[in-house]
């Protein structure tokens, strides 16, 4: 079976949300052939029948799954012989913390990128996108994207856990990739197309484990334009 997944893009078709990226990282995990309609934030809401807020929304097993941890947890139930997501009950809890990171990461990441993503999209999108990362920042784009290499240093303060951690283990999840670890990868991939930060430029423990990850994913993480 094939999956279908609603993903984020740009104008120009280049796919960006971490979230989507983590949710296609899962799936080349456990080995599910998938399929993705550029999906911009202005038709969220129109796609897979209408009434999600958020992407990715995924369309598997005969079921419409909007939350990418949802999904992974999906893929771990019904992919049993398929390779871990979460190793574990203990792992899912876990992950819940790899994810509180990740959304915290992802806070201080955007800033420097904000205006970027704008810059990236039609004139529709960017009259959406301005208005609720306004609302969400309570600035200007202009100002949450200005001095950036004072919000670069902060995000970069703010991967001092991840690089801690990569010190003692090749993975997140330790000897192998887990969904923590897709998680996390998401957001410098979404830094990645966006182009607007090289994050993961002078990372000599970030940098290696994500490229361990394109070692494995390369074919998903290639496809950046769907
Ligand atoms: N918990 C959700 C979060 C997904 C999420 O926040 N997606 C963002 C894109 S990265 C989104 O769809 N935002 C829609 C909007 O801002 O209107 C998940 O993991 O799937």
């Amino acid at each position: 079976m094939t999956a279908h997944l609603y993903d984020l893009t740009l104008a120009d078709g280049r796919r960006l949300s971490p979230y989507c990226w983590a949710a296609k990282l899962a799936l080349a995990h456990k080995g599910v052939r998938f399929e993705t309609t550029a999906t911009r934030f202005v038709d969220i809401g129109k796609v897979a029948g209408g009434g999600f807020k958020t992407v990715p929304i995924v369309e598997i097993d005969g079921v419409t799954i909007g939350d990418s941890f949802e999904l992974a947890l999906h893929l771990e139930r019904t992919r049993v012989d398929s390779p871990a997501l979460f190793a574990g009950e203990g792992g899912v809890a876990l992950t819940r913390a790899a994810a509180a990171q990740g959304a915290y990461l992802l806070g201080k990441m955007s800033r420097p990128m904000a205006l970027a993503i704008h810059d990236g999209l039609d004139a529709e999108t960017q009259a959406y996108f301005r208005a609720s990362r306004e609302r969400m920042f309570k600035a200007p784009l202009e100002e949450v994207s200005a001095e950036p290499e004072i919000t670069i240093a902060a995000a970069r303060e703010a991967m001092t856990p991840l690089r801690i951690l990569l010190r003692g283990q090749p993975f997140i999840g330790g000897d192998s990739p887990l969904f923590a670890d897709f998680l996390i990868a998401g957001l410098f991939q979404w830094a990645r197309v966006v182009g607007a930060v090289d994050y993961l430029a002078g990372e000599d423990r970030i940098g290696p484990w994500f490229g361990r990850l394109e070692e494995r994913y390369g074919a998903t993480l290639g496809a950046t334009a769907g």
